[in-house]
């Protein structure tokens, strides 16, 4: 029958075919004509006409996927911060081009068009980018990869200020069609929650468990292209939606009570309602677990049922997937295919933990104990009580092999339970991940050692082997040749364009950093890059910025241990150095200090420390002689689309943590890879990036790790830092003075008294370090040409950051999966 249907054409890739394939998507898709379209119907007609590029692409991806069967890797993951999808879907179908002049011949503009686009925000922060990096670096790398998720409804809140105040909004991102989305309604999993477990006799006279939910709602899976960048791959990005069951409703329907099915369908669908918009550190929410139990249940399943063939042996799974979990956010998918293996595919325990272990491996991507997922047996018991037995049994088997392995110590065995007793019973889910898991690994160097000698000692002691590093990458498509056009075609007139999916190649840069010429351009790029982000900032904020300064960034979420406190110290300090004349304005160089940073709704501290940096920046910027050299610039709401222009104009980066506290950080490598120069602290990637660009290209202070956790031990007290340190004692004067607060000393009371009598992430103890290399800073700013030679050298030699290396260190290390070319 399909012989005689000949096969459709994907639209000729020249400006003739996007034109008639944009018109029929405007005419027949959106229903509408060039004269009457609105703005997001032309958005809405162009993503279309691009997906329609690459939809022979994905099509073809899947067939020859499910035909050549081979070793592939499932990320698991309840964050993806993707971005716009339009630019890059541009890039990979090698689009850009043809889509500018198309529409120009149909008195449109790609540039306006763009803008139309609302980003799926569906992540924090680092670890939510950083899963859309690896499924980028994954696709452009052919290897056959899916990724599963959660597709909220609302993604991360949209933040603004009130009085400086941060306010969260609803970030309904759907509401004007999501083009690059397909639902697969039919392809619907039921997942369940609840009820009771029983046991039985099956028919051989073997005893067994089994689960009786007592409710369950539907997942919708939508899948979402991630296309390979020039390669014809397109892999998928599932992501699952919960729907009410029709039984569920249809039940209570009958008895007449209408009102309360749709209570109950709302119910249901609250699940994938919202993404929780805390970053490191998760309140322990009934709905959150729901969330996790949701999206990995509907994966497992899917991927046994409609990934696998029919009748493909379980006894194998090991040989065909790695489940890789993303933090612990889905570590219940460990007694979840226990669950399947066992009670329904009537696997003996034994075998099924084998089969299991070899499947999972685990990322673990904090230190701060208060960022560990912890959930109450109580809680784990009502939701998932199959699930519970199943853990217990887990730690169960796993204590008496400690016990054996140690000749009895309890203390031990205390340590490294799954099941915490103090200050309730509560399941420890990086334990249960570690156990469960063939391979751990932490996000960078320095963070992996501190898992091995702190958080998981016990366990890298009892199994070293499976103990390892992958230090974290970025996608060069998205951060650099998507956000950096200028700077991507000096590079790539300099030395072609194989560094886009081979950034090792960067390194034929260094030569150039010697060049003047070359440097002169450099600059001129970065030039043209402030100028895009002044635009930017004045069209989306009102903010008004001098391109002519040096751009001082500092954007990631709030948090008190990324220390934006010790940033506005300084700037505190330059305003206090300058007003008392310490400072002559002539001699100091101008900068403009860029803060983008979102808290997490319900952390006090990290609101009021927003609200001072917003008080500070007006009472600088509103000082005659002060903003003559030093502004202070705070858009609200920054997310992956204003980094796109931010970070490649930036001359600066802030990577201030408190050593031993970020496990790596990603925008560091982003602004490295941009051309900034790093001031920072031994810590996460920042000790890589160090060692790889040169100690005379990065401003390095502040304690290291092993320096911050001694001066702990012994009894740090901070307020003996401000005793002793006349600028940081008239920093931290002002701010309490009222001076930031129109005169009202009991609004940064809270903030000061911290500072000074807890002060947990060590601020006043890297104060005069850091002030004195920011001295270094302006001093070094000063030599224009040594500046940008050493802004080159950051670029050449960041080559080591890119996701796609990373992805090379995990499938060597741990997926040991081959790439598989996509044949045409
Ligand atoms: O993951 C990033 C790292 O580069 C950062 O250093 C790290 O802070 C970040 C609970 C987290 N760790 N933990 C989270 C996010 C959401 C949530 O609900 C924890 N994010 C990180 C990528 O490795």
């Amino acid at each position: 029958m399909t012989e005689s249907i000949p096969p459709i054409a994907t639209p000729t890739h020249d400006v003739d075919g996007f034109v008639r394939q944009y018109l029929r998507e405007l005419t027949y898709t959106q229903g509408t004509t060039l004269e009457r379209a609105s703005l997001n119907d032309k958005y809405l007609a162009l993503a279309r006409t691009v997906r329609s590029y690459l939809m022979a692409r994905w099509n073809r991806t899947m067939t020859q996927q499910y035909r050549k069967q081979s070793r592939s890797v499932a990320y698991l993951s309840a964050e993806y911060l993707l971005g716009r999808q339009l630019d890059n879907a541009l890039i990979a179908s090698d689009l850009e081009q043809i889509a500018a002049e198309g529409l120009e011949r149909l008195g449109l503009s790609l540039d306006e068009l763009r803008e139309a686009e609302v980003e799926p925000g569906l992540g924090n922060g680092g670890l939510g980018r950083l899963a859309a990096c690896f499924v980028d670096s994954l696709a452009t790398m052919d290897i056959p990869a899916i990724g599963y998720g959660i597709r909220y409804e609302y993604g991360i809140f949209r933040q603004t200020f009130v009085d400086g105040r941060q306010v969260e909004e609803p970030d309904n991102w759907l509401d004007n069609g999501s083009p690059w989305e397909i639902a697969r309604p039919e392809q619907e999993v039921a997942v369940g929650f609840g009820g009771h477990t029983e046991k039985y006799t099956d028919d051989d006279g073997v005893e067994r468990s089994r689960w009786v939910p007592g409710w369950s709602v539907l997942a919708v899976p939508y899948n979402y292209m991630v296309p390979g960048y020039l390669n014809g791959r397109v892999n998928t990005l599932r992501l699952w939606s919960a729907r009410a069951t029709h039984a569920f409703d249809l039940k209570i329907f009958n008895y007449g009570d209408y009102a309360e099915a749709v209570r109950a369908q709302t119910f249901a669908e609250n699940i994938s309602k919202v993404l929780y918009p805390e970053d490191s550190t998760p309140q322990g929410k009934e709905l959150r677990l729901q969330q996790q139990y949701f999206f990995v249940a509907a994966s497992l399943r899917d991927y046994i049922d409609r990934v696998l063939e029919e009748g493909f042996d379980l006894h194998r799974l090991p040989e065909r997937i790695t489940f890789q979990l993303n933090d612990t956010h889905p570590v219940i998918a460990v007694p979840e295919l226990m669950r399947i293996l066992v009670d329904e595919k009537g696997f003996g325990w034994d075998e099924a933990w084998e089969v299991t272990r070899q499947c999972f491996a685990y990322t673990c991507h904090t230190l701060l104990p208060e960022a560990l997922e912890v959930w109450p047996v109580e809680l784990v018991g009502r939701l998932l009580p199959r699930h519970l037995e199943i853990i217990y049994r887990i730690n169960e088997e796993f204590l008496g092999q400690v016990r054996e392995r140690s000749g009895g110590d309890e203390m031990l065995v205390r340590r490294m339970s799954i099941i915490a007793e103090h200050p309730e019973r509560a399941v420890r889910m990086a334990f249960l991940a570690t156990v469960g898991a063939a391979k751990v690994n932490g996000v960078a160097e320095l963070h992996s050692q501190l898992l091995r000698d702190k958080v998981l000692h016990d366990f890298a002691q009892l199994w070293p082997e499976k103990f390892t590093n992958v230090t974290n990458g970025v996608t060069p498509r998205r951060f650099v040749r998507l956000a950096n056009p200028g700077l991507s075609a000096l590079i790539t007139e300099a030395i072609g364009d194989g560094w886009v999916t081979d950034l090792e190649r960067l390194r034929e840069l260094e030569p150039l950093a010697d060049d003047a010429e070359f440097r002169r351009r450099f600059r001129e790029v970065k030039a043209a890059n402030k100028d895009r982000l002044v635009r930017l900032l004045a069209a989306r904020d009102g903010i008004e910025i001098d391109p002519s300064t040096m751009l001082d960034v500092m954007v990631k979420r709030l948090h008190e241990y990324k220390r934006q406190m010790l940033k506005v110290l300084h700037v505190v300090t330059l305003y206090d150095r300058i007003r008392s004349g310490e400072l002559d304005p002539a001699q100091v160089v101008p900068r403009t200090v860029v803060f983008g940073a979102k808290a997490a709704p319900g952390y006090k501290m990290a609101k009021e420390i927003i609200a001072l940096i917003n008080h500070v920046g007006a009472v600088v910027n509103a000082d005659p002689v002060v903003s003559q050299v030093l502004r202070v610039a705070f858009p609200a709401n920054y997310n992956v689309t204003v980094a796109e222009t931010l970070v490649p104009a930036a001359d600066l980066s802030e990577q201030i943590s408190l050593a031993g506290k970020e496990a790596s950080g990603t925008g560091n490598m982003k602004f490295a890879l941009n051309g900034a120069l790093t001031i920072g602290t031994d810590d996460g990637a920042n000790v890589e990036i160090r060692q790889l660009v040169g100690d005379e290209h990065f401003f390095l202070f502040g304690l290291t790790e092993p320096e911050a956790s001694a001066i702990q031990e012994a009894g740090y007290r901070p307020a003996a830092y401000y005793e002793q340190n006349p600028g940081l004692r008239r920093a931290l004067d002002l701010v309490a003075s009222g001076e930031f607060s129109g005169g009202d000393r009991s609004v940064f009371e809270p903030i000061v008294s911290n500072l000074l009598y807890e002060d947990r992430f060590m601020v006043l103890a890297d104060y005069q370090s850091y002030v004195e290399a920011q001295d270094r800073v302006e001093g070094a700013y000063r030599d224009e040409d040594a500046w940008s030679r050493s802004a080159v050298l950051n670029v050449a030699r960041s080559g080591f950051f890119s996701s796609d290396r990373s992805m090379r260190d995990y499938l060597e290390r741990i997926w040991h999966a081959e790439a598989v070319p996509v044949e045409l």
